[in-house]
């Protein structure tokens, strides 16, 4: 064993924590000892996941110097504080986002070359982190990032999911679902904090009681059931400074209580039963993306979480403040990712109140202070609503909270607008038909001092659509906008470090400072006539594409050619960011080349007038209950099969879908694609942030006007990207049209349409209800009238990106596509997550960053 030939060789030298990011010794030497100590294995029996085990403690040790130093010096600094509370945080894998911010990769690197092992192949063996769905987890994971390296103090608060996401299977072109048990082994990035357990209740009863000394009469909740709240932290290191926030997960614990009536009565079993239940509360992610199931036990879990969270918020702040309750808001500010945790709301007023007796409008002053609400959509069926009767039934001192606070707001509102007796159905935030509910949102904008949209124009829409009363109510000033942004230090550094080489020596900046001022990305321009330049750029590009065919081939099976256009779309699997649409006309490319083929035009022929080779690439998750998304990824398989096994089609067309994408695959997959779809149908898709990603990373969108496409094309410029389709105004006028002048179907949508029928996909049943819903149903996601804007489209990029390839003689073509990708690198400096948390704790926080 080569490794213990060099250890053997080694001084037994005396280390700092520190040394062990910089300093092969060290780091060596606290390998060794996490694999005889933590692992209680040896060098000789040491495989690739006990590397990885042993390189985790190494430089999470080290980490964890940092973060006990941050913390100290936030205390010290007693400054204001960022919370944010996020159901889902999607952080991927830790290991090397944390070399890569703490500097040590290099090191790493070399350490665990001289021991024998692969730095690559130990990365591997992490398991991601995936506790979360989609954008909405990775917005946040992306923000706790910037948060640190921006040096902010500002803590994410969220639920320590023993099962993240599933992980998808792909079996005979369906997608099955299994668990994703991702603790396995033990997480080395967690640290337990079994001191910190926090109890929150539920069910009971409500009851008035008076104080003893002034005789006010209070409210008592009472009875119930008791589950604790037990913390596990996460460090979040920051790039290029020691900052080291806290990323605070909760777990689900059964309280040491037992139920002695139970158990005296004989029923151990039933006892014991209703103490692992507590468990069950952060046991599971919840599957669905921009879609709300109304589930008790995802009730459950927001409780357990907004009172975990905020009951140890309180008590970090009363231990420096102890009551001064009036410097609440000057400490703290808690931002709501999306409506999940807006009984957060509704708690802090009941803390203030109930707990520490606050009159009613004094708490509610404070609460209106600290709270910020973000909206991430305005598809109904994601609108977050309660049942009264659940929610009473769980919470029932909530429920009379809420209504207490409705029925102020609402007096206000009557007051201001005497004569709008409309108003008040209009913004109560009880929906009086069956069943009544609480509506989530409307209580979110209530109880917040800003609402925020997540994309210029998805901002706007909100203030004209579903919250427009409440502008009326609150006035403009209360609505605002940050666009989305994404962690360079992730999406470009880690996921493509080749670029990120090439970009850091054009900007001379061998430190990689252009990473934490994104900005700087704009000297790329200087180059864009630079041909050599371009030629390397290329190639970049190139080698990436061959990393992307490697999975393609280690997943599905199937051989590309990198040479071709490699066209991707991965996301969420739904209607409204219609994966039909592509797959659509991705079939009817084969009809039209099987039709060139069956009238003698040769391949070549093809390949130069009509078609450039090209592949597709799919890839994301159905929830689990979706019908319509899971008949898409049914339908992109059972294409691909057909297409990929046609002996005539060769390299012209490929169709692949990449089962189980998560954050690991989207670092290899966003790197290697030429192009990407951001297609959704116009006003639905709030942001999307991976147009951001792929555009970082020098791939040329095709998209619709949605989103923060309108934004990425303002900033890169109209030439460098690929729009299509219907504007959002006219998306309400075409519904209409559907439903009462009926669908028109284009020819070409038709024919494509025609061929499913025929059985060429398998049984057209099973595509039945996803035609039907277009034809018939009133194309609801305009389907038929974005698809021939969108093979136009597809003529226009292809005529540029015309047969370069990787093949950077081309130099005409290779010039126009290359340009664009670097105008549009040069161009996304707007888009990092820095930006944005700048912006939040400017605009809504008022918050500054920390003195280092
Ligand atoms: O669908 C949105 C994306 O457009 C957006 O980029 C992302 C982050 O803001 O959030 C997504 N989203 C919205 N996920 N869940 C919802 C609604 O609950």
């Amino acid at each position: 064993y080569s490794q213990l030939k060099v250890l053997d060789s080694k001084k037994q030298t005396a280390t700092t924590e520190d040394d062990v990011l910089t300093n092969k010794d060290a780091f060596e030497e606290s390998f060794v000892k996490h694999v005889e100590t933590t692992l209680a294995r040896n060098m000789y029996n040491c495989d690739n996941l006990a590397a990885y085990q042993a390189t985790s403690n190494t430089i999470r040790d080290a980490l964890l110097i940092d973060w006990a130093n941050t913390q100290q010096k936030q205390t010290i600094q007693d400054g204001k504080r960022v919370y944010y509370l996020s159901l889902e945080f999607l952080m991927g894998r830790a290991m090397d986002n944390a070399l890569i911010n703490l500097k040590s990769r290099d090191n790493t690197k070399k350490s665990l070359t001289e021991l024998g092992f692969n730095l690559e192949d130990v990365l591997e063996q992490e398991p991601d982190a995936a506790l979360g769905n989609g954008g909405l987890g990775r917005l946040a994971a992306c923000f706790v990032d910037s948060l640190s390296s921006k040096n902010y103090s500002g803590w994410g608060y969220g639920l320590n999911y023993q099962y993240g996401i599933f992980k998808q299977k792909i079996v005979d072109g369906y997608q099955i679902e299994t668990p994703d048990y991702w603790l396995k082994y033990s997480n080395p990035w967690e640290i337990m904090r079994s001191e910190i357990q926090i109890p929150v209740d539920f069910y009971g009863y409500v009851y008035e009681d008076h104080d003893p000394n002034t005789g006010k009469a209070k409210k008592i909740w009472a009875g119930g059931e008791r589950v604790l709240a037990v913390a596990a932290d996460f460090p979040i290191p920051g790039f290029n400074t020691d900052n080291t926030n806290n990323l605070r997960l909760w777990n689900a614990k059964p309280t040491e209580e037992f139920d002695f009536t139970k158990f005296n009565a004989g029923d151990y079993q039933q006892s014991v039963g209703a103490q692992q239940r507590a468990e069950s509360i952060t046991s599971v992610l919840y599957p669905n993306d921009n879609f709300e199931s109304g589930k008790e036990l995802r009730l459950k879990q927001q409780y357990f979480w907004v009172a975990a969270s905020l009951h140890d918020i309180v008590r970090r702040f009363k231990k420096n403040h102890k009551n001064n309750w009036k410097k609440f808001p000057d400490q703290i500010a808690i931002q709501l990712n999306d409506t999940h945790p807006t009984l957060a709301i509704v708690e802090l007023q009941r803390i203030l109140v109930d707990l520490e007796d606050l009159e009613w409008n004094e708490a509610w002053n404070i609460v209106t202070k600290v709270f910020a609400y973000t909206n991430h959509t305005v598809m109904s069926e994601a609108l977050e609503k309660w049942p009264v009767d659940l929610l009473g039934r769980l919470l029932p001192r909530h429920l009379e909270i809420i209504y207490d606070i409705n029925f102020f707001f609402l007096k206000e509102v009557e007051r201001k607008f005497p004569d709008d007796r409309d108003l008040l159905g209009k913004v109560s935030v009880i929906e009086e038909n069956a069943p009544k509910s609480v509506k989530m949102a409307f209580l979110a904008i209530v109880g917040s001092h800003k609402v925020n949209g997540v994309a210029e124009l998805h901002s706007e829409l909100i203030k004209t659509t579903i919250f427009k009363d409440f502008v009326k109510v609150f006035g403009e000033d209360k609505f605002t906008n940050v666009t989305n942004g994404i962690t360079p230090r992730r999406w470009l550094r880690q996921a493509n470090p080749e670029l990120a080489a090439l970009i850091a020596e054009k900007l001379n900046d061998p430190n990689y400072e252009y990473l934490t001022n994104l900005g700087r990305l704009k000297k790329l321009e200087e180059f864009v006539n630079d041909d050599e330049f371009l030629k390397r750029w290329d190639i970049v590009k190139f080698n990436n594409k061959v990393r992307l065919a490697a999975l393609v081939k280690e997943t599905t099976g199937v051989v590309l050619d990198p040479t071709v256009l490699f066209d991707v779309q991965v996301k969420r699997i739904h209607e409204y960011k219609r994966q039909q649409l592509n797959i659509f006309a991705v079939i009817y490319r084969y009809l039209k080349i099987k039709e060139l083929l069956s009238q003698g035009v040769s391949v070549d022929e093809i390949k130069e007038k009509y078609y450039i080779p090209k592949a597709s690439i799919f890839g994301g998750k159905a929830a689990p209950g979706y019908y319509m998304a899971k008949t898409i990824i049914h339908l992109i398989n059972k294409v691909g099969d057909i297409v990929n096994n046609d002996p005539e089609i060769g390299d012209l067309l490929k169709v692949v879908f990449i089962p189980d994408y998560n954050v690991s695959k989207a670092e290899i997959i966003t790197p290697g694609s030429d192009l990407s779809n951001h297609i959704s149908t116009a006003g639905t898709e709030a942001s999307g942030t991976s147009n951001m990603k792929f555009a970082l990373n020098g791939g040329l969108i095709i998209g619709t006007v949605d989103g923060a496409n309108v934004e990425i094309t303002r900033e890169i410029g109209e030439e460098n990207i690929f729009l299509f389709g219907n504007l959002a105004e006219s998306v309400e006028d075409l519904r209409h049209k559907h439903i009462y002048e009926g669908v028109h179907i284009p020819q070409t949508l038709a024919q494509v349409f025609s061929a499913i029928e025929s059985g060429i996909f398998g049984n057209p049943d099973e595509y039945k209800a996803l035609i039907d819903g277009i034809k018939y149903h009133g194309d609801y996601y305009l389907v038929s009238d974005d698809f021939e804007l969108f093979l136009a489209a597809h003529v226009k990029l292809e005529k540029v990106f015309g047969h370069h390839g990787g093949d950077a003689s081309d130099t005409d073509h290779l010039h126009k596509w290359v340009k664009s990708a670097v105008l549009s690198v040069a161009n996304m400096g707007f888009f990092s997550s820095d930006r944005c948390i700048d912006e939040y704790a400017e605009d809504i926080w008022n918050i500054e960053p920390l003195n280092q």
